[in-house]
């Protein structure tokens, strides 16, 4: 074994639960954390939190929601150890590629994003991740060169990642010209285009399109036995009773990508400051949108999930 790898495991703390599915070769779903401690207020945030893991069992797999804890990888967390995160919202580190050594190292706590969950997740063997949408290129990034970190993981990690695509608070032609670089798969389900986060449907065509949730875990089994490297986006739209109107939606991301310009807001404050301006604009709607979105993928995340395992469990 590298010793890169048996450092990583010597650090993971898979819940017992967890633990026994993985080695059972039963469905496990990763969930992130920072959209729990920097996407929604309190108390909305441990609600969602939970009803993402009930959501998944409903389904037939086993929730394993990612932070670090004390310097620890932790992959399934108490139902204290979730409440301790939502509580401590803000509070809490915002966790990348870029900061899981240091916290490791100094045995601190903080939420994972999506590529710091990818990362987890594929260190214990969890090929499936439900998110509320990626991280991308942001507006404005011919300036500011912000792009996620999200997009960079996608490429080199596997697990597939199912996710609304990516919020409208980004520039999502560029997000997808970068995932096309990087040989990123964008599957849409049920769709034809990169939905938006809040929104069905972004006017983004996407090249890849599949209905049934076997059908996506066969695209990722074929995509990992050619040995291509990385990950796949799942990108699956908003139910559309929960869409919110296009030019309400658009008018509170301009005032809030206003606001933060003025305000200076930038690197990884802009995200969580976006979507808090953004839900306060529409009196908590957006917000009940995020919900009901990411409940969704936790849905759809663990049908492929348990795909997956069969398609894995026939070929032997
Ligand atoms: N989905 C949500 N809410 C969120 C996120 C996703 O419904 O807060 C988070 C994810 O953790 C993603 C992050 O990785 O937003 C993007 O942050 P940034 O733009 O700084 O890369
Ligand atoms: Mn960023």
């Amino acid at each position: 074994m590298p010793d890169a790898l048996r450092t990583a495991i010597a650090v993971l703390d898979c819940h017992p639960e967890v633990q026994t599915a993985l080695a059972a070769g039963a469905p496990v779903v990763a969930l992130e954390s920072t959209l729990i401690a920097h996407g929604m207020p309190w108390p909305h945030n441990l609600e969602t939190g939970r009803r993402l893991e009930a959501e998944v069992r409903r389904h037939g797999a086993v929730p394993a929601t990612i932070a670090v804890l004390g310097g620890r990888l932790k992959v399934g967390l108490s139902a204290a150890e979730l409440e301790g995160l939502a509580r401590g919202g803000a509070r809490v580190a915002k966790v990348s590629r870029r900061d899981l050594a240091l916290l490791v190292a100094t045995g601190a706590d903080g939420a994972t994003t999506v590529a710091a969950t990818m990362i987890v997740a594929a260190l214990a063997g969890i090929k499936v991740f439900a998110t509320g949408g990626i991280g991308g290129v942001h507006r404005g990034a011919e300036r500011s060169f912000d792009i996620s970190a999200d997009l960079l993981e996608l490429a080199q990690t596997p697990v597939a990642v199912v996710c609304a695509g990516a919020k409208s608070i980004l520039d999502l032609a560029l997000t997808l010209e970068v995932l096309e670089t990087h040989g990123v798969p964008v599957i849409g389900y049920r769709c034809s285009s990169l939905p938006a986060f809040y929104v069905r449907d972004s006017g983004h065509a996407l090249a890849q399109r599949l209905d049934q949730p076997e059908a996506l875990a066969l695209a990722m089994h074929a995509h990992w036995q050619l040995g291509l490297k990385g990950g796949l986006v799942i990108a699956n739209p908003i139910p559309a009773q929960h869409e919110m109107p296009r030019e309400r939606i658009d008018a509170a991301i301009d005032q809030a990508l206003a606001e933060a310009a003025a305000q200076g807001i930038q690197g990884k404050a802009s995200t969580p400051f976006l979507l808090a301006r953004v839900a306060d604009l529409t009196g908590g709607d957006s917000l009940a949108a995020n919900i009901a979105l990411v409940l969704n993928n936790a849905a759809l995340a663990a049908q492929v999930a348990l795909a997956y395992v069969a398609l894995n469990r026939a070929a032997g």
